[in-house]
């Protein structure tokens, strides 16, 4: 079986954590030139590895392998949230590459082709999983149109700003791959609180996001009496709350829901807002589950909207992402490598962070392996792993690369 390079491995995802790096954490954005700085260092790495390597019409970097035949697919994302832990997509692509040179280095599994992939913008600056979207073809112009950043900057300046406007966009085929495998840090607390040190996933969590737009009257905060006002922050203060006391009802096991940005204009301490904004996200693992929220939440609005004051319009924040399940033949390759490497100290579970690999099973079959978050914190600078459950799972996956490829008959030529 082929055996990772432990040290190359760590000097490798430590080289990619110094680009874009703030203190501890990371801050490399999809686009920014961090983010291009890395693709550009990556696809280095990933040329050195022996794969024609490209980076596409949005950003992907894809290494494809010059062997001949089926081949794999591994990878994951290299752009950050705005406050980025150094592992969150990153391992997974330092991952592919450690296990591609160290199958290479495997009389038995040098011939194999695999192929690499950094997908880009997974972490949603301008639409989540935007890199996997279009490598599957599920990118379409009407999503491009409206996406934008939370500054307002749009995609195709984003897009001409990283000198990527001209490059020709890739495509994935059903027919070149046998699967894909992405290996992530679980960005929860399961593995860490119950001491394994591999999970291996069965599904992903799909994710909904709803925009409300509060449209109000701005007045003076001390002249304008409570019974006049219409105080768009007032209405969205009470739907923030009813929706707080009506999802619990409605909520499945895992459910979660979060009401992370939001806006008042003119945001001053004496004026009553006129305009107000506020995100809601949802996940689930079934799709019923998100329409149940989506209907509460449509409901709410149609009874504040009744009362007239404030005028309340509720529109998508995001693509939606549906729930997947993972495919159960890959997963069993990463199951008994996980029992040879850490036997007993690995389990199943369920991924509530969203991921390309629920983007990419709409492809092809895909399969997910965890490590360990110490603390399960993740989406901040303190986000880190165990140095020794990094290196055991590389080489998990290694071992369940080299035996997919043997089970699906992948020789390479
Ligand atoms: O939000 C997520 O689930 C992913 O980490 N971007
Ligand atoms: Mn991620
Ligand atoms: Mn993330």
């Amino acid at each position: 079986m082929p055996s990772i390079d432990p040290k190359r491995l760590l000097s490798d995802l430590r080289t990619l954590r110094s680009i874009g790096a703030q203190g501890i954490g990371v801050v490399r954005p999809a686009f920014s030139a961090k983010d291009m700085e890395a693709r550009r260092w990556l696809a280095a790495r990933f040329e050195e590895a022996g794969l024609e390597t490209r980076i596409d019409g949005v950003g992907n970097v894809l290494g494809r392998s010059r062997k001949a035949g089926r081949a794999l697919l591994l990878g994951s994302h290299s752009d950050t949230q705005a406050t980025g832990g150094w592992l969150d997509g990153a391992l997974g692509v330092i991952y592919a590459l450690e296990v591609a040179r160290a199958l290479v280095a495997d009389s038995a599994s040098r011939d194999l082709p695999l192929d690499l992939v950094s997908f880009q913008d997974e972490e949603s600056r301008f639409l989540g999983c935007l890199g996997s979207r279009s490598l599957i073809g599920a990118l379409t112009p009407e999503m491009e149109r409206g996406a934008a950043d939370k500054d307002g900057v749009v995609l195709a300046d984003a897009l001409a700003q990283a000198g990527l406007a001209d490059a020709p966009r890739l495509r994935i085929s059903r027919e070149r791959y046998a699967g894909f495998f992405e290996a992530h840090i679980e960005q929860g607390p399961t593995l860490d609180d119950s001491g394994k040190r591999i999970g291996v996933v069965t599904g992903i969590v799909g994710l909904r996001g709803i925009r409300f737009a509060f449209h109000g009257q701005q007045n003076h905060a001390g002249t304008t009496m409570m019974a006049r006002r219409r105080d768009a922050s007032a209405a969205l203060y009470e739907l923030a709350q009813r929706i707080n006391q009506e999802f619990p009802k409605l909520a499945a096991e895992r459910s979660v829901w979060t009401m992370g940005r939001l806006k008042l204009e003119p945001n001053a301490a004496s004026i009553v807002p006129g305009y107000a904004e506020l995100d809601l996200q949802f996940r689930d693992a079934a799709e019923a589950q998100l329409d149940a929220f989506t209907e509460a939440a449509q409901r709410i609005v149609a009874e504040m909207n009744a009362r007239g004051s404030v005028r309340i319009a509720a529109t998508p924040a995001r693509a939606p992402i549906a729930p997947t399940q993972m495919d159960d033949g890959l997963r069993s390759h990463l199951e008994a490598a996980a029992e040879k490497h850490a036997p007993g100290k690995w389990m199943r579970l369920p991924s509530g962070a969203f991921h390309d690999a629920g983007i990419i099973s709409a492809c092809l079959p895909a399969a997910m392996l965890f490590i360990p978050s110490i603390g399960g914190i993740s989406h901040d600078f303190a986000e880190d792993s165990r140095e020794e459950d990094i290196v055991l799972g590389c080489q998990v996956l290694a071992d369940a690369v080299a035996a997919c490829a043997a089970a699906a008959g992948i020789r390479g030529l």
